[in-house]
């Protein structure tokens, strides 16, 4: 597989690529099947219809991975946190604000509720062309308390903060069940045929220093470590979104295998100052790619030119948006393919 044979810094022929959000509304097709399932969890729940979205964008455009059709929330929901999905306002949850709510969460379901995630995976893994990596993925435990806390995105995510501050005791146990979570349900996705994981941790780029080292990279080196020890050949990516230059010290201690990263640090700085730690992933916007496609092609290139001679994955900085062309997203696909 070309992009586990990148992540084991080997040298390869092209450069290995999969985007974000690959499966999802751009995609007429995915509207098809998603309009089959008003309640966005069952979808999430119905393996056939996770691994046929899941293959969908590999069979249009032909991306080097896969990435499981789930959502970062499952993990919440498996818990036993009340999360549902409203259309246009995203994911809604009943906050968890006290030790005795918290008391109500149980790591012990996690394995049952989440078997439709391991079964779609199984199934998508059985389909997928052998030389196609096939992604699991969890959100990191900072990002789903964020969302456990708020019972929705935010902008600033302020009041999780907030919490975190007075009541470190609760917070640090929230972070620590989350953290159990997190490698219990990686480890299934192992098991049932994820060749590689991927931790998003989406809303890191709200934290201080001291917060960062706290929420997000204690938490995710615990759960490295687990995955390492558990199945040492399996590559982990880490995506700490908007982190800026706290990324080298992210790679340095939680040991990821590649950090995904984004606008908050130059080229430069992932080509001199992460690629000799970890293996580089990103860093196209989204927004470029959808709305100009000649800008955002020979950004693509300047992308590849400085940082395709060492171990690179061509992904974007944040998820594809529903508005992008898909005459966009085959034009890059092709410019990849062949810059080497
Ligand atoms: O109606 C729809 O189709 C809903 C859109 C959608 C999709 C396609 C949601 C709701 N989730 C997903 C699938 C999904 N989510 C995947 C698998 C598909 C793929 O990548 O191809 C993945 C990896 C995620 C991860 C995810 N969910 C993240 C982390 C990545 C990121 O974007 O930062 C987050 C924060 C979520 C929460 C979530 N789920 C859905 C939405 C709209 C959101 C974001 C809400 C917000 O902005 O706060």
């Amino acid at each position: 597989m070309l992009i586990v044979d990148t992540l084991a810094h080997k040298e390869t022929s092209e450069v290995p690529f999969w985007f974000m959000r690959q499966a999802g509304r751009y995609l007429p097709e995915y509207k098809k099947v998603r309009a089959q399932f008003p309640n966005f969890l069952e979808f999430c729940y119905t393996p056939e219809a996770a691994c046929e979205v899941t293959l969908q964008p590999i069979d249009r455009f032909g991306m080097s991975a896969a990435i499981i059709f789930s959502d970062i929330l499952v993990i919440p929901h498996a818990l036993g946190a009340n999360v549902w999905f409203e259309e246009k306002k995203g994911p809604q949850l009943t906050p968890i604000l006290s030790k005795d709510q918290l008391k109500e969460l149980s790591i012990n379901h996690v394995e049952n509720k989440l078997a439709p995630v391991y079964e779609a995976i199984s199934l998508t893994r059985k389909k997928l062309a052998a030389d196609k990596a096939l992604i699991g993925f969890c959100g990191s435990p900072w990002t789903l308390a964020c969302y456990m806390v708020e019972g929705k995105g935010s902008r600033d995510f302020a009041s999780v903060r907030s919490l975190a501050l007075r009541d470190k005791e609760f917070f640090a146990k929230l972070i620590q069940l989350l953290a159990e979570a997190v490698l219990l349900h990686a480890k299934n996705q192992i098991k049932a045929g994820a060749n590689i994981i991927q931790l998003f941790d989406s809303w890191s780029g709200v934290l201080s220093e001291p917060e960062f080292e706290a929420w997000v990279i204690d938490p995710t080196e615990m759960i490295v470590a687990g995955l390492n020890e558990a199945y040492p050949h399996i590559p982990v990516i880490g995506f700490p979104r908007m982190s800026g230059d706290k990324m080298f010290h992210y790679a340095v201690q939680t040991q990821v295998n590649a950090i995904n990263f984004d606008h908050s640090v130059s080229l430069d700085y992932a080509r001199d100052v992460l690629q000799p730690q970890v293996v580089v992933q990103g860093n196209l916007d989204s927004i470029l790619l959808a709305d100009d496609k000649e800008a955002a092609l020979a950004q693509a290139k300047h992308i590849i030119g400085t940082l395709g001679k060492k171990p690179f994955i061509f992904n974007l900085a944040h998820g594809i948006v529903p508005h992008t062309p898909i005459a966009h997203v085959e034009a890059l696909c092709e410019l990849i393919r062949t810059a080497k």
